[in-house]
């Protein structure tokens, strides 16, 4: 097996609670509306990162529910390129598909080919990018209410005066929506300072993320919080933290969860101590059911939103919650959304 497929099959398995039984229609579902009455509805996912745990768990929730949903789905892999990624959106176009979800991506560089894709009939949808189209319904984790759900908790852990670092990286929807709240916490609580503010995103986001931690460690050694919005860079900043010997010192704050992050946060002495997610999953399968529903004739609704839920480590430990799946158990809103959902969607 090849390690894109091993990681894969670890991603199934950490999403596998979310419908062990899943149905699988290759030839059609009965009483559904067409095309999904007949099967193998062609669709293409396209996704600007592919690397991490966020975005693994994600391609497995989307292949589940396009397999429940008798879809051919096209993986294009993302590598932070994105000449191509326009080029994947032609060659889907090309090939003949009858959707496509966009994962991620810069605007600029995607709106005229999300147009010619529109034009040919194509339906379209987008996760965390806004390709600004109005026919194109956009998938979102309401990243303003997760980073107001983490910054709650530092306020309750820390107090409203301590210094801070920041970890951030402009141009990416979700992380610029994290950001607008964590400039408007920093005017709330003006005792708040942050003492520098770093990042990367590439194909090994958590170690460049802690080579630049290590740095801003030494020159700030007054730190005590760090705000780190996407649980890679989160992952680096403990590294960094643990390799200094100051992860009792620190306190790391974040967004999204896998299995591996929990094990990171309930591990002894960890810096990091909450998460703010959704199940990444779950946003999969959103995605590929929304482009259904358009695919179907009907509406999913232009801003599709999956809430998501505060986690700490406190709240790992006490219910002796090890994996996604026990997490699921924990906090059903986790387990599966409602969003872009219809009777003749089997799940
Ligand atoms: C580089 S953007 C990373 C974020 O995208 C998804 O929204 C995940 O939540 C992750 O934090």
């Amino acid at each position: 097996m090849k390690l894109r497929s091993i990681t894969l099959a670890i991603a199934l398995l950490a999403g596998a609670a979310l419908a062990p039984q899943t149905a699988a229609y290759a030839a059609g579902i009965p009483g559904a509306p067409a095309p999904f009455d007949k099967g193998g509805v062609r669709v293409a996912l396209i996704n600007y990162l592919s690397s991490g745990d966020f975005f693994q768990a994600y391609e497995a929730g989307a292949q589940q529910q396009a397999k429940a949903l008798g879809i051919d789905l096209r993986i294009f892999e993302g590598r932070q390129n994105a000449a191509e990624q326009r080029e994947q959106i032609q060659q889907a176009i090309n090939s003949g598909v009858k959707g496509i979800v966009i994962n991620h991506g810069l605007p600029e560089s995607l709106k005229d080919v999300v147009q010619q894709a529109l034009d040919k009939g194509i339906k379209v949808v987008a996760f965390d990018v806004n390709v600004d189209n109005p026919k194109v319904p956009q998938i979102e984790q309401s990243d303003h209410q997760l980073a107001d759900l983490v910054l709650n908790q530092v306020i309750k852990d820390n107090g409203p005066a301590f210094s801070a670092g920041y970890v951030y990286v402009a141009g990416f929807a979700p992380l610029d929506r994290r950001n607008e709240i964590w400039t408007a916490f920093k005017a709330a609580h003006p005792q708040v300072k942050e003492k520098a503010q770093w990042g990367a995103v590439d194909d090994q986001t958590a170690a460049s993320v802690a080579n630049q931690a290590s740095a801003v460690y030494r020159a700030h050694p007054d730190i005590s919080v760090v705000f780190a919005p996407y649980d890679e860079f989160a992952r680096g900043a403990s590294l960094a933290a643990d390799e200094a010997g100051i992860a009792s010192k620190i306190k790391i704050y974040s967004a999204d969860i896998s299995t591996s992050d929990i094990e990171a946060i309930r591990k002894p002495g960890s810096a990091w101590v909450a998460t703010a997610a959704t199940n990444p999953a779950v946003i999969g399968e959103v995605s590929v059911r929304a482009v259904s529903l358009l695919l179907a004739g009907q509406d999913p609704g232009h801003q599709i939103v999956v809430e998501p839920v505060l986690i700490t480590r406190n709240d790992l430990v006490s219910n002796d919650i090890k994996t996604i799946a026990d997490l699921g158990e924990k906090f059903p809103a986790f387990h599966a959304s409602n969003a872009a959902q219809a009777s003749w969607i089997p799940h």
